[in-house]
């Protein structure tokens, strides 16, 4: 006998195989209209990066040139990896003659590049970090790209790119790519967060998952242990709590996006704080913890400096650096409160020890 459900499934097949990102992001905004249009191409270029990035990965081990580091050191005063030169290139490259990036932004670069040709109609600004986890590139573990998209406010005459200075509210679009076992495309344009996977033999992320939904609470905490001695003792009560308390476990691979992105999927809260030598911590406000707090809100979650929401934050530089705790309202807001209990404590020690 015929199957009848046989025709239905396949069309739900092609269905799947045919959300491409590209079609997602016009299908997303219900539109055709102009800004519709770009970010549809800028997104389809992000794609391209991807591709790109994810294939020279792929062969790491095999050619030469792709592991170990150039003998160079970023403006953040860290050693600059082969694949960090190249991917930053890359990113620059996909966005030549695209007539919709004027500047770009990295962290591998003091000050943004501009593409002349670009800029009289460009009216968006690339933020990205091209190889977040770059220590992990040489182990063959997972590593990623974050990006960030701000529309162009004036036109930075003076080429100090200052209108870049705004919360993270002036973002229209961020995500993350993950090169893992495969090589994953999360992106979010204010409309939820949406997940695509590559699929090599059609070269086309194809949508795995439309509207990623943090869980309120998780069971994981993800944060670096080794550098317990050197946070505040609000960070140590709580790390302490999770300890005693059943239902926690630890899990941190040194790479942010797929750190971000395990607690994306499964709950709980991943943290960088500030240490004695780095109160600021160490992750990028604008290429690395703004987008992640645009995805994390858009999927129901929160992310807070540990004084306030993330999102807020204003910055004076454009590499400036701010703490994070990301991931599950409750176990964001849990952190929080070993944090304002301690600020409480050392506020009423104040008033206690002031004369008469
Ligand atoms: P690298 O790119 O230098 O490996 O740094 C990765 C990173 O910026 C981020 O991806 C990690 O979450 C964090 O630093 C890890 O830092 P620690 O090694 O200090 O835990």
């Amino acid at each position: 006998m015929a199957d009848v459900d046989q025709p239905v499934a396949q069309e739900r097949t092609l269905d799947r195989d045919c959300t491409t990102l590209t079609r997602h992001v016009l299908q997303q905004l219900h539109s055709f209209s102009a800004e519709a249009q770009d970010l549809s191409a800028l997104m389809t270029r992000i794609a391209l990066a991807a591709k790109l990035i994810s294939r020279r990965l792929s062969r790491a081990g095999l050619v030469e040139g792709v592991l170990g580091v150039t003998g160079t050191v970023n403006v953040q005063g860290e050693s600059v990896k082969k694949m960090d030169l190249y991917a930053n290139d890359v990113f620059i490259s996909v966005f030549k003659q695209s007539g919709l990036v004027c500047r770009l932004a990295s962290e591998e670069m003091e000050k943004p590049y501009y593409i002349p040709e670009n800029c009289p109609i460009g009216r968006y600004t690339l933020l990205y970090d091209p190889i977040d986890g770059s220590s992990n590139i040489d182990i063959n573990l997972n590593i990623g790209s974050i990006f960030s998209i701000r529309r162009q406010e004036g036109d930075d005459s003076d080429g100090e790119a200052s209108d870049l200075l705004q919360n993270g509210r002036k973002q229209i679009a961020a995500g993350y790519i993950l090169y893992g076992p495969s090589t994953m495309l999360v992106y979010s344009i204010g409309t939820g967060v949406h997940s695509f996977t590559l699929d090599p033999s059609l070269g086309e992320f194809i949508l795995s998952k439309e509207n990623m939904q943090v869980p309120e609470h998780g069971p994981i905490y993800s944060v670096n242990e080794g550098n317990f001695w050197q946070w505040d003792e609000s960070i140590r009560d709580y790390i302490r709590y999770v300890h005693r308390h059943e239902g926690y476990t630890a899990r941190y691979s040194g790479a942010l996006v797929g750190d971000f992105h395990r607690i994306l999927s499964q709950g709980g809260v991943f943290l960088y704080p500030g240490t004695l030598k780095k109160p600021e911590g160490k992750l990028r406000l604008l290429y690395e913890t703004a987008p992640l707090a645009f995805l994390m809100e858009q999927a129901g979650g929160k992310a807070s400096t540990g004084t306030q929401n993330l999102m807020d934050v204003v910055p004076k530089a454009l590499h400036q650096r701010t703490p994070l705790i990301i991931g599950s309202k409750e176990d964001v807001a849990l952190v929080e409160s070993f944090i304002q209990e301690r600020a409480r404590d050392s506020e009423e020690a104040t008033i206690a020890s002031r004369p008469g």
